[in-house]
């Protein structure tokens, strides 16, 4: 059964089509986020046992799930009950996925729907036949026991994953130390945004420098755990020079296997530009990192740039 994609409006025929479902609390957030960035180019999905969540978010569908378990009032940090409340909704889950090439699945890590609901979109997802490729934000050092309960179901999440983007909360504060964690929060959803509707805008609609769907396939697989990093600056070494010291996870991106490179600006983001941006890449992440570019220009008057990559083969020793 092929899903209904004609509530986005135009999808481009041929192009891969994309879902972004939001998992949970913190998933439903970011999806809302999301959403109107999208609009036409991918379909968004959020997923929750919370009614009163979903009814606050903007999104293509809404799935409640785990009604008869919680009452539709949230798993309480059980991830056993939103796995249950999620298998129970599988097929549900699968129709809605039917016909996606690629998923991006978004969950806080270490609460109990998105930890536990995630696993079961990526199976649904890969059961379907599409690439689920989850983003994954780490709870901050302070949530002790949601540290460790995320552990071993993000394994599980990882696993099924073609590639997991893991985001730290930590890092976040470091690199925003003056926000409170509302805004901190909204900051990593604007990131995460920023980083699908780019990534997912130069896949699907004819941009300056398209993202070749097989290209994007093969820089996932090269590494199983994957990391984002994002600056803006008027200068080109600035601009990559910025963006690899703050990887959004706690570990060394100078030995990547692959990115994949997205950059946004005005008229001023020459082809020259580029290429200078993807040279800097290079030198920075290692000659061997199989890295692609895609760019796209948009109505700023300003020479800023704008950068937000996935660099995946990181921090495999967390696992
Ligand atoms: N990026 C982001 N992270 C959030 C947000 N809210 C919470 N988090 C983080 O995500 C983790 C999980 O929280 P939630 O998503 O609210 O939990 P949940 O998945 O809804 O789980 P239950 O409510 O127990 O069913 C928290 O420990 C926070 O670290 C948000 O708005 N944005
Ligand atoms: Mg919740």
């Amino acid at each position: 059964m092929t899903a209904d994609f004609s509530d986005n409006g135009s999808f481009y025929s041929g192009r891969p089509r994309v879902t972004v479902v939001g998992c949970g609390g913190a998933g439903n957030n970011t999806i809302n986020s999301i959403h109107l960035n999208v609009t036409g180019i991918a379909r968004t999905i959020a997923l929750n046992t919370d009614a009163a969540h979903l009814l606050r978010v903007r999104a293509d569908r809404k799935l409640l799930i785990g009604r008869g378990m919680t009452g539709g009032r949230g798993a309480g940090g059980n991830v056993q009950l939103a796995l249950r409340a999620a298998e129970e909704a599988r097929d549900s889950i699968r129709k809605e996925i039917e016909g996606s090439d690629m998923v991006f699945i978004l969950a806080g890590m270490g609460g109990g729907t998105g930890t536990g609901s995630s696993i079961v979109v990526a199976s649904a997802a890969r059961e379907a036949g599409a690439l689920p490729v989850s983003i994954v934000s780490m709870p901050f050092a302070f949530e002790k026991g949601r540290k460790e309960r995320a552990g071993d179901y993000l394994r599980e999440l990882v696993n099924l994953s073609e590639s997991t983007v893991m985001l730290e909360n930590d890092r976040l504060a470091a690199a925003f130390p003056d926000q409170n964690m509302h805004n901190a929060f909204t900051v990593m959803d604007t990131l995460i945004s920023d980083l699908v509707s780019n990534v997912t805008s130069a896949l699907v609609r004819p941009s300056l420098l398209n993202i070749n769907y097989s290209d994007m396939r093969s820089v996932m697989r090269s590494g199983k755990m994957a990391t984002m990093i994002f600056s803006e600056n008027e200068d080109v070494p600035s601009l990559v020079r910025d963006a690899v010291r703050l990887p959004m996870l706690q570990q060394s991106i100078c030995d990547a296997k692959g990115a994949i490179i997205h950059v946004s600006g005005g008229k001023s983001l020459t082809l020259e530009k580029m290429h200078r941006i993807l040279e800097q890449a290079h030198s920075s992440l290692g000659r061997c990192a199989n890295i692609i570019l895609g760019a796209r220009e948009d109505d700023r008057e300003s020479a800023v740039l704008s950068m937000t990559a996935i660099v995946t083969g990181v921090g495999t020793d967390a696992f």
